[in-house]
C-alpha cells in the first residue's frame, strides 16, 4: 500500500462526506451505492490444500535453548516426542515470506481484563486476541479470507479430517492423534466430549460466545467412537454450514483433565465454583494454544510463553511458535490503535473510525513503525430492538409495554425513518469511510446484494406520522410520546439502550442516536456497561434496546450461520425462549428462520446465494434491527514481522487475530527487538508461579 494512498485519503478527510443523501421520501428506498472505498491491498487467493496438511517429517527441530536448557537437562522429552504422528504442517508456499527464524515476541494491546481461565464455563480473559490464542477449535475459520468461493469450506485444525455418511445425517471426524496440552498430558476425545456434554448441553452452563445444542441444530449429538475418533448426528441432511460453528467461539475445547475434578457434576463445587475455579493469577494453565500464560499483573499486562508441546510445525520440521512469548497489554482499545501506530505496540483492528485521522497520518510518514491497510467494509452498528413478548429476561411493566412496541412494525419504521445516517456518520469520522447501513449482511460480505437491501431514507415528519400509527402521542405536552392510558401508566415512552463503556465509537453513536431520538419525541438513556457485563445482559434478554456492533455471521454468513435469526431458543441476539422454552416468533421472523434454515442444509452455492438475497429482503424490509452506519477497519501491524498474509481484514470469518495465523509469524534475527519479559524461559507446571528457567 503507498504512502500517496494514505496521503490523499488523508487530505480527502477534509469534509468531504460520502453519505450519500438518501431520497427525503419515505418509502423503502434500495440504499444508496456505499462510497467506493477500494480495500487497500489485494489478496492473492488460493486453494484451502494450500495452507497446510498434516504428516510426519523425517526430522524436528527447536529453539537450541529449549534443547540445551530443557531437553539436555532431563525436564522435557525430545522435540519429535512432544509432537503427534503427524503433526499439522504449514505450507512455505503459502507463508508470504517462508520459513522462519526464533525469537522476539508479540505485544498486543487489549481493552478487556481477565475473568479466569474458564472459557468454557463463560469466563473472557479480555479479548483481543488472547482466547483465540490460546483455546483452539475442532475447525479453523480465520484464514478463510484468503481461499477462492468455490473451494471455501472450514479447514482442518484439532479435527484433522471429516467424513459423511451416505445418507448425510452423520459426521465422523478424525481428531489429530498423539497431540498434547501443554502441561504434557494426552489431548483425546475426553476433552471434546466434556466440552460438549458438561457445558453445551448443560443447562446449568453458558460457554463464552454462546454456544449452545442448537449452534449445531437442533437435536444434533455428539459421541466418541474412540480415543480419536467423534461422530456427530444431524436431524437435516449434510448440514455443512455447522462445520464453521465447529471452529472458533464455540467448539474449542478446554483440558477435562483440569476441568472435570471442579465440576458440579463431578465434585462438591456449584456452578458458580466451576466457573472461577481458575482465577488469572492462576499460572501455567494447559492449553493447545502456541504460546502459555506464565505472568498476570492485573491491570499492567499478562505475559505469556511458547508451548514447547505445540503441535504444529513447518516443513523444514520447525516447531512453531517462531515468536517466544506474547504480550498483552491492559489498557483500552483507543489506546491499542495508539500504541500500534506509535510502535510501542505490534497490532491493533483499527475499528473505531475516531481514530482513523491520527493512524492514517502517522501511517503515511516514512518512518512509521507500523503498516496500515483497510479492508472491506465489514463493521457495522445496530439498534436491536429486543422482540420478546413472552417473558425472555423477565421485564417489568415498562419494559414490556417497550417490547410491545418494538414488535409494532409502525414503531420501528418510525424509528428507522428519524434516524439521520449521515449526521452519525460525520459524528465519527468525514472522508469516504462511512456509509449507510440497513442493517443485516454487510456491504463487504461475498453475499451482499444491494438491490435486496432496503431502508426508509431519513424523514422526520414521515416518522412523526409513523409514531402516531403507532398509537404514541405526547399527552402531556412535554415533547415525548406518552404510552396510552392503561399502559406503563400513560407515562413517557422511555428506553434503556444498552451500550458498551469500552468503546467510543459506541457512546459516540449512543449519544447520536439519544439527540435524534429526542427530535422524534422518544426518550433514549443509555445503559453503558463494561463489555461483559453488556454481553451478559445480551445474552439475558435484560435490554429494551441494545446498540451492537455486527458479528461474523452478518459479515461472511458462513460462519455462526444460526445467530442470522431466531433458528432455535438461543440464537438469535435479540429474539430468545422465555423459561418455558417458547418462541413467540412474529411471521417475519419465522420467514428468516425457514430461510437461514434452508441455507444451512443447501449445498448449492446459486442456491445459497439467492437464499441470503430473500433474507436481505426480508429483513431490511421488516426492520428487523435498525440499521445505522456500517465502514472498513485496517490491520495496523509492526513492520518488522514476516509473514503477515497480504490483504488479511481485520474481520470476517473471524478477527485479524486469527486469520493472520500468529504462529507463523517470525521477525528476521537483525531486526529483533529486547522485548522478552522473560527470555529463554518455558511455562511452569499447571498452577504454579509462572515460568521456569
Ligand atoms: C478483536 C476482538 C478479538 C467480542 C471483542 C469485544 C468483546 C465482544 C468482540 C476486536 C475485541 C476487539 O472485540 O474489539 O478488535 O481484537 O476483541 O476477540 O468487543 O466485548 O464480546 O464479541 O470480539
Amino acid at each position: 500500500m503507498t504512502n500517496r494512498y494514505l496521503v490523499k485519503t488523508a487530505a480527502l478527510l477534509v469534509g468531504v462526506s460520502a453519505l450519500a443523501y438518501g431520497a427525503m421520501a419515505s418509502e423503502l428506498t434500495v440504499v444508496p451505492q456505499p462510497p467506493d472505498f477500494p480495500a487497500q491491498t489485494k489478496v492473492q487467493y488460493v486453494d484451502g490444500s494450500a495452507i497446510l496438511e498434516y504428516k510426519a517429517l523425517p526430522e524436528y527441530h527447536e529453539p537450541s535453548w529449549v534443547t540445551k536448557q530443557f531437553v539436555d537437562q532431563k525436564k522435557l522429552p525430545p522435540v519429535k516426542d512432544r509432537l503427534p504422528k503427524e503433526p499439522m504442517v504449514y505450507k512455505t508456499g503459502n507463508m508470504p515470506d517462508g520459513v522462519g527464524v526464533y525469537g522476539d515476541t508479540l505485544r498486543h494491546v487489549i481493552g478487556g481484563r481477565p475473568e479466569g481461565w474458564n472459557y468454557w464455563a463463560g469466563q473472557n480473559q479480555g479479548w483481543g486476541g488472547i482466547d483465540i490464542g490460546l483455546f483452539e477449535c475442532l475447525t479453523r475459520t480465520g484464514p478463510l479470507f484468503q481461499v477462492k468461493a468455490d473451494d471455501l469450506q472450514p479447514l482442518p485444525n484439532l479435527a484433522k479430517s471429516w467424513e459423511w455418511s451416505k445418507d448425510g445425517h452423520k459426521l465422523t471426524m478424525k481428531l489429530i492423534e498423539g497431540a498434547k496440552w501443554s502441561d504434557g498430558q494426552d489431548f483425546t476425545s475426553d476433552d471434546v466430549m466434556f466440552y460438549w456434554d458438561d457445558n453445551v448441553l448443560d443447562p446449568n452452563v453458558s460457554p463464552l460466545n454462546g454456544a449452545t445444542q442448537e449452534t449445531f441444530g437442533a437435536g444434533t449429538t455428539l459421541k466418541a467412537i474412540d480415543k480419536y475418533t467423534i461422530e456427530w448426528t444431524f436431524k437435516d441432511a449434510f448440514p455443512k454450514q455447522f462445520i464453521y460453528n465447529m471452529a472458533y467461539g464455540t467448539f474449542c475445547p478446554g483440558p477435562a483433565h483440569m476441568l472435570k475434578p471442579q465440576h458440579p457434576k463431578y465434585s462438591k463445587n456449584t456452578y458458580e465454583q466451576y466457573k472461577n475455579a481458575f482465577p488469572p493469577s492462576y499460572m501455567n494453565f494447559p492449553v493447545m494454544g502456541a504460546w502459555v500464560p506464565v505472568e498476570y499483573r492485573p491491570d499492567d499486562i499478562i505475559v505469556m510463553r511458547r508451548n514447547p508441546y505445540y503441535w504444529k510445525v513447518d516443513e523444514k520440521g520447525n516447531q512453531l511458535p517462531y515468536l517466544d512469548e506474547t504480550h498483552y497489554k491492559l489498557s483500552t482499545w483507543a489506546d491499542r490503535d495508539v500504541q500500534a501506530v506509535a510502535g510501542s505496540g505490534d497490532i491493533s483492528n483499527l475499528e473505531q473510525p475516531e481514530n482513523f485521522v491520527e493512524s492514517l497520518k502517522r501511517s503515511a510518514q516514512k518512518d512509521a513503525p507500523a503498516r496500515l491497510a483497510f479492508g472491506p467494509r465489514l463493521i457495522g452498528y445496530n439498534i436491536e430492538m429486543n422482540f420478546s413478548a413472552n417473558g425472555w429476561g423477565d421485564p417489568d411493566a415498562r419494559q414490556q409495554a417497550i417490547r410491545e412496541l418494538n414488535r409494532n412494525e409502525h414503531f420501528r419504521r418510525a424509528i428507522t425513518m428519524a434516524t439521520n445516517r449521515k449526521e452519525l456518520g460525520d459524528s465519527l469520522v468525514k472522508g469516504p469511510f462511512v456509509a449507510t447501513y440497513a442493517g443485516g449482511i454487510l456491504s463487504g460480505s461475498n453475499f451482499y446484494d444491494r438491490q435486496s437491501t432496503l431502508y426508509y431514507p431519513f424523514d422526520l415528519e414521515g416518522a412523526k406520522k409513523e409514531l402516531a400509527a403507532a398509537g404514541l402521542k405526547d399527552t402531556d405536552g412535554n415533547g415525548i410520546v406518552n404510552f396510552p392510558a392503561g399502559t406503563a401508566g400513560g407515562k413517557d415512552v422511555e428506553i434503556s439502550m444498552l451500550v458498551s463503556n469500552d468503546y467510543t465509537t459506541d457512546k459516540s453513536l449512543g449519544e447520536g442516536v439519544i439527540a435524534q431520538m429526542q427530535k422524534l419525541g422518544i426518550r433514549v438513556v443509555l445503559n453503558a456497561q463494561a463489555s461483559k457485563d453488556r454481553d451478559a445482559a445480551n445474552f439475558g434478554g435484560k435490554f429494551d434496546w441494545s446498540l451492537h456492533r455486527t458479528q461474523a455471521e452478518l459479515a461472511s454468513v458462513v460462519q455462526n450461520t444460526p445467530q442470522l435469526a431466531p433458528t432455535g431458543p438461543r440464537t438469535s441476539w435479540f429474539h430468545r425462549a422465555n423459561n418455558k422454552n417458547e418462541l413467540d416468533l412474529m411471521p417475519f421472523e419465522k420467514e428468516l428462520a425457514d430461510t437461514i434454515n434452508k441455507f444451512v442444509i443447501s449445498s448449492d452455492p446459486k442456491e445459497q446465494a439467492e437464499l441470503i438475497k430473500q433474507y436481505q429482503k426480508i429483513y431490511t424490509t421488516n426492520v428487523n434491527t435498525v440499521g445505522l452506519v456500517e465502514y472498513p477497519g485496517a490491520l495496523i501491524i509492526n513492520k518488522r514481522f514476516k509473514n503477515v498474509p497480504n490483504g488479511a481484514p481485520i474481520y470476517m470469518f473471524n478477527w485479524a487475530e486469527d486469520s493472520i495465523i500468529r504462529e507463523r509469524l517470525y521477525v528476521p534475527a537483525a531486526d529483533q527487538g529486547d522485548y522478552q519479559l522473560f527470555k529463554d524461559m518455558l511455562p511452569g507446571k499447571p498452577g504454579g508461579d509462572g515460568p521456569q528457567k
